[in-house]
């Protein structure tokens, strides 16, 4: 039966009104007392941090459950196009502060707390994070999800709920160390199991081809296993706006226990059975940039979008919708490759399951797609070897074949020939036969974007240049975003405070009013206030290093940071190796135009990838060297946090004052943590590169320090048959550094130890770090020089926020409604 009562009048009937998930104070305090003793049965001796954490996550879970049930009762009423995100990562970070900021109740939180003799600090500070994602891309899509909600599209977030995220990494004897993430070890308040929301997922098998009674050609699939997937929700509310969800899938058997077998032996293999299927969702892949080939990432993959494609088909038809008109009501975003092969399945869905003929299948398929790709790195591009595919989705293999064969078909009708085709396939026929997953998504959407400019021109013209070739008109950007409420409103209150006291609140949902700062960039007595909020910030990440690390730092010091992911391409190393050149000229005496500073580093590498684990270790090194050195800790200090995450991250971009990002050009697509360190106020150092390009075009060339080679010279350099040899031998500052890796003076006299980087950089330097050296050592010079004037600094630190506004990620999500998914807000009125 279909209940067409509003929500309010819900609520009325049971005269409850809206009050029962009210925002003011004394509703706060007695929903949490509520929540306190009869959800969680404690008396107020013996809470736990923890109880006081979770009945303040249920608090604030109840008002954003209200603010989602609307948003929901609001898009069916309207009948409303949507968008359904597909990704296999996410990264949330801690939910209850920037929930508190979005229903605008922090204050009224925090007396109602105080009133009860509690802090809301310390509730925060009890908040772990959802790790369900490697980095960039990961956050990315969380940055999504509160801008969709802000600004009211209906959408939803699919994905894994991974039960160990990424790995949490500790620092011993100067390595990285792993230990499993287990994030769901005192619960999580903000998810609701949906237990009646679960699909089957078949694996393996054959399949079996006939034409029945009718006349039509038909497939069965005759898996060899089966598997379950349970929805698990998780509210993500606007800024005073709507609410939407994040859906993750977990999977179980498809019965949790074979009870029709009584025997005691079977009972145990039923268990394992069990066991086995969960599996699935057990672990993320802590790949980044990298991919495996691994048959249980296949399965990851395949789950999830199994689950999100029949559970979006259920949503379309339960309203009495034609299957035909998928496409009109969902656009489906694929979060780069790795939810592709949901081009397969949906035709499979179509075609096998709903009797659609593949030509009308293959025209919904293709409107209903789009596709971000999120890197150039060859290693990066999956393939799934046609042997793998095959044995774990047999009839997406047929399916993929026969999208192929129709595909070349085309190609050939237009002209096309041997070579072209062969790069064009779907199928990487060199070496062990592929499934090239970047081309699937390609022909089976009806866009595709990069993530920058700088990275959708080099998509067309390297990756994909064939199909833009082809299809020109199918070939868009979309410059990243982020959650500027979440890194800057939330994680950096003083500044937030200050802003807000200049120019109001408009910035919170526009961010481009921040250029209204401008006028006060030379005013003395704001620049004062702007270093004072710096200052603050520098000051609590001072405790937090030496809380973590045990190293003292000086708040006064510049704060230099990196922090991401660790990989050649980043090149961190460029940046130790100009820390061991300052070691150098300080032992040497010629201390003159070094500005005091602090370098911070920050980033987890891949647990195989032997050269970033490494270039941890040269970090911790450096830093141990660099720290115990009477002489030199005066005026440098190296700092290595160890589980950079996103609730980490909060912590340290309100406190940097220079930001590094010097990633080779060309290979870092876009890069978000820029955005996030310029909009607390950070300079940036950094090369042409992803979204450093337009960061630049904004604040000015003058307000950013550039270096470095770009794009079109890095390949001119490879071209001539680049020597990094040539710079050791010619360049005696060069020489130097390098030799010092291997001279003992770094790890306790092992010589050996860095060796492995020594003869990369002398022999290949696949990543130019040697050419780029001595241009990246200039502009430090030039630093510190503007350092040394706090005028100046501060003065470009101002006009660096006040032009930022392009990088909310509300603007991202407007691009990707305008050229892309042709989907209007659907805001709720309250
Ligand atoms: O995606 C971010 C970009 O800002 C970064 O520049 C880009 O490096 C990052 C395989 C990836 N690209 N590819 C990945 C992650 C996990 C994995 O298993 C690849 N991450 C990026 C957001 O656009």
């Amino acid at each position: 039966k279909k209940h067409n009562r509003s929500i309010e009048s819900y609520f009325e009937s049971i005269g409850a009104g809206a009050s029962d998930v009210g925002l003011s104070k004394e509703d706060i305090k007695k929903a949490f007392l509520h929540k306190l003793f009869y959800h969680l049965g404690r008396v107020p001796a013996l809470t736990t941090p923890n109880d006081l954490y979770t009945a303040m996550a249920l608090t604030i879970r109840d008002r954003a459950l209200r603010k989602f049930v609307r948003s929901i009762e609001e898009f069916t009423q309207q009948d409303a196009r949507g968008v359904a995100y597909l990704s296999a990562e996410y990264l949330p970070g801690p939910h209850l502060g920037n929930n508190l900021l979005n229903l605008h109740i922090v204050e009224e939180t925090k007396e109602a707390l105080a009133e009860l003799d509690l802090d809301l600090d310390e509730i925060l500070d009890q908040e772990g994070e959802p790790g369900l994602g490697n980095g960039g891309l990961g956050r990315l899509a969380s940055c999504f999800m509160d801008s969709l909600a802000t600004l009211g599209i209906p959408s939803i977030g699919y994905g894994i709920r991974y039960e160990f995220g990424i790995f949490k990494q500790e620092i011993k004897e100067g390595w990285q160390m792993e230990t499993t993430d287990k994030w769901l070890h005192s619960g999580n308040p903000w998810e609701i199991v949906r237990p009646e929301i679960s699909y089957v997922v078949k694996f393996g098998g054959r399949t079996e081809h006939r034409t029945n009674g009718q006349n039509r050609y038909e497939v069965d699939w005759l898996p060899d296993s089966e598997i379950k997937g349970t929805a698990y929700d998780t509210p993500i509310l606007g800024y005073q706006s709507n609410g939407i969800i994040m859906r993750l899938w977990k999977a179980e058997a498809v019965e949790s226990f074979d009870f029709s077998v009584y025997n005691i032996g079977d009972y145990y293999r039923a268990v394992e059975k069990k066991l086995r299927s969960e599996n699935i969702t057990k672990v993320l892949y802590p790949n980044d940039e990298n991919l495996s080939g691994k048959e249980l990432r296949l399965k990851q993959q395949y789950f999830f979008v199994s689950c999100s494609l029949q559970d979006m088909i259920r949503l379309h038809t339960m309203q009495g919708r034609k299957l035909k008109k998928f496409h009109e009501k969902f656009a489906i975003q694929l979060n780069d490759t790795h939810p592709s092969i949901a081009v397969a399945e949906l035709m499979r869905l179509l075609v096998d399951e709903h009797e659609i003929e593949w030509d009308e299948a293959w025209d919904i398929t293709r409107q209903t797609f789009a596709y971000t790709n999120h890197t150039l790195l060859p290693e990066a591009l999956e393939k799934w070897t046609v042997s793998l595919l095959g044995r774990i989705l047999p009839r997406h293999l047929e399916i993929i074949y026969e999208i192929n064969s129709r595909f070349l078909e085309e190609l050939r009708d237009k002209g096309y020939s041997g070579d072209q085709i062969a790069r064009m396939s779907l199928i990487d026929e060199q070496g062990e036969p592929s499934v090239r997953m970047a081309h699937l998504a390609t022909v089976g959407s009806f866009k595709v974007n990069g993530v920058s400019e700088l990275h959708s021109r080099l998509l067309k013209s390297q990756v994909l240049n064939d199909f833009a070739d082809l299809w020109p008109g199918k070939f868009t950007n979309v410059t990243n975003g982020v959650a500027h409420r979440r890194f800057v409103a939330v994680s950096n209150p003083g500044l937030a405070n200050l802003i807000s006291e200049k120019i109001g609140f408009g910035w919170l949902t526009n961010l481009s009013s921040l250029s209204e700062l401008e006028k006060f960039a030379k005013d003395e007595k704001f620049q004062q206030r702007w270093r004072d909020v710096k200052l603050q910030n520098k000051t609590a990440l001072t405790r937090f290093i030496e809380e973590q690390t045990g190293v003292k730092v000086d708040p006064d010091m510049l704060f230099d940071v990196q922090v991401k992911r660790i990989h050649e391409y980043k090149r961190q190393h460029l940046m130790v190796l100009h820390i061991i050149d300052l070691y150098l000229r300080i032992k040497d005496g010629k201390t003159e135009n070094i500005a005091p500073s602090t370098f911070i580093f920050a980033g987890k590498a891949a647990p195989g990838y032997f050269l970033a684990k490494l270039i941890i270790r040269l970090i911790t090194a450096v830093a141990d060297l660099v720290n115990d050195d009477e002489e030199v800790n005066k005026l440098i200090k190296v700092v290595f946090l160890p589980n950079f995450n996103v609730k980490q991250a909060q912590r340290v971009y309100p406190a940097a004052d220079l930001s590094e990002q010097i990633s080779m050009a060309g290979k870092e697509a876009s890069g978000t943590g820029n955005m996030k360190f310029a909009l607390n106020g950070a300079l940036t150092i950094g090369t042409l590169d992803g979204a450093n390009v337009e960061i630049r075009e904004e604040v000015g060339d003058e307000n950013f320090f550039l270096f470095g080679q770009t794009t079109e010279e890095i390949q001119q350099t490879r071209r001539e048959g680049y020597r990094p040899y040539q710079y050791y031998e010619e360049n005696e500052k060069i020489k130097r550094v390098l030799d010092f890796l291997v001279s003992g003076e770094l790890a306790n006299g092992d010589k050996d130890l860095f060796k492995p980087l020594y003869h990369n950089l002398l022999q290949q330097d696949p990543y130019q770090l040697l050419k780029d050296f001595d241009s990246y050592c200039a502009k430090k010079e030039e630093v510190f020089k503007v350092w040394n004037d706090q005028e100046e600094w501060t003065k470009k630190s101002i006009l660096n926020v006040a032009r930022m506004g392009k990088f909310s990620s509300d603007r991202s999500i407007q691009d990707y409604c305008d050229r892309i998914w042709q989907v209007k807000p659907v805001k709720i009125q309250e």
